[in-house]
């Protein structure tokens, strides 16, 4: 008896897996669907999108690069970015430390089918907008970067000076 009951409940656990497989392959639903994230980075963390104090328009186009290429925020800000890519290629905006975006992008160079989402990035197929929010809890110059092969080496980069209040 013992068996089966432990048997039932393996099998709930699996569908409950496969479910949140399934849930992972739409990073973009997923996106809107849960709550808003609490953990921290070293560049901050995910913004409670009704918490944001302003809307940061930033553009990406094939010419490699972001308009504006350079922001300056205050400690403790949370920003919505709208992110629009007017080219023809796929682009993205990653945020992060220069580090860190540096090794991302190696990393979906050795894997380029790779797919995932963070509150951190938006990717943006061409001529579509997206929305992310963010906040700068701390002091520092990070950067944001596109991770699609090539483009972060071709320039497409920029900076966020997060001053204090
Ligand atoms: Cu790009």
């Amino acid at each position: 008896m013992k068996t089966i009951r432990n048997t039932v409940l393996l099998g709930v656990a699996l569908v409950f897996a496969q479910a949140a497989i399934a849930h992972g392959e739409k990073p973009h639903a997923r996106k809107e669907a849960r709550p808003v994230s609490t953990e921290e980075t070293v560049f901050g963390r995910e913004g409670d999108p009704r918490k944001a104090s302003r809307t940061i328009d930033v553009g990406m186009s094939d010419k490699m690069r972001f308009t504006p290429a350079e922001l300056t925020i205050k400690q403790g800000e949370t920003v919505r970015f709208r992110v629009k890519n007017s080219g023809q290629a796929m682009h993205e905006m990653v945020l992060g430390t220069m580090d860190e975006l540096r090794k991302h992008a190696e990393m979906m160079k050795k894997h380029p089918g790779m797919e995932h989402d963070e509150p951190y990035m938006a990717h943006v197929s061409p001529g579509k907008a997206e929305t992310m929010v963010w906040q700068f809890t701390k002091v520092g110059e990070f950067h944001y970067g596109c991770l699609v092969p090539g483009h972060l080496e071709a320039g497409m980069i920029g900076k966020v000076k997060v001053v204090s209040r």
